[in-house]
Parts: C-alpha cells; structure tokens; sequence
C-alpha cells in the first residue's frame, strides 16, 4: 500500500508550477509507482484561459471546488466547470480550459506521468520528458 498526504507532497518535487502562470500541481501518484495510471491535484489559477492538446495521453479531470469551462477545439461545445463536473479526453480531444474562479482539480493520466512534465509548445505532454522546459 502507498500513502501520501497532499501537504507533505506540496512541499517536494511531486509541486510542479506551471511556468505559463496558469496552474500548479502535486503529483501525487506517479510512472515509477507502477499503477498504470498517474493522480494530480491541480490548481487552476483564476482567470487561466489556455490551450492544452495530450496527444500522448488520455486525462479525466474532476473539479473539486472553482468555476471555469471547457471548449472543445474539434467542434467548439463550451462546457460549464462547476464542482461535481468530470471531463474525459477521451480522444486526444483538443481543449481550451478557463477559470472563472479558481479551481481544484483532481486529474488522472494514462499512461502515468513521470513527475516532471510541462506543456510543449502544442499543448501536449512529451512521454517520459525528464526536464522541465
Ligand atoms: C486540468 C489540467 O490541467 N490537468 C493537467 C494536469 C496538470 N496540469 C498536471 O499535473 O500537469
């Protein structure tokens, strides 16, 4: 069994800040793990509006708390983000996210992150990048 508390997380390399501004977040659950998948709580910084495009990955994202919006960049459907609301890219689904208010997230990835990612100039995730850009 592994068991991690998300404040002794935050004050290790698990925190990754963002470095366009818009979000931080504690993995908590990484690749080196061995479950397949990869967990985050992430942090929408209020007034975030970006663009993201995991060409590499499938994500489901949970809001916590927040209010913001989802578009989808294949038929440009906006999606209200309130607490209680997921959303599965379950395509590789091209996606402008916005915060209104700032807001928490849970986030899984497949395959699992390694811990140090940051968006490429596409949006994406690189698959097993090792430096932050
Ligand atoms: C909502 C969102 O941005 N999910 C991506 C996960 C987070 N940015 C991370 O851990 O890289």
């Amino acid at each position: 069994m592994i068991v991690r508390h998300l404040a002794d997380a935050e004050k290790t390399s698990r925190k990754i800040v963002s470095p366009d501004g818009n979000w931080d977040s504690t993995r908590l659950l990484l690749k080196e793990d061995n479950m397949g998948f990869s967990f985050h709580i992430t942090t929408i910084y209020e007034g975030a509006d970006f663009q993201m495009h995991y060409q590499n990955h499938l994500e489901s994202v949970f809001c916590m708390s927040g209010e913001g919006e989802v578009e989808s960049m294949i038929d440009g459907k906006k999606y209200p983000i309130t607490p209680g609301t997921v959303y599965i890219l379950d395509k590789h689904d091209k996606h402008t996210l916005r915060a209104f208010k700032e807001m928490k997230m849970a986030c899984v990835f497949n395959p699992p992150l390694n811990g140090k990612e940051v968006h490429n100039s596409d949006g994406a995730y690189e698959l097993d990048a090792e430096t932050i850009a």
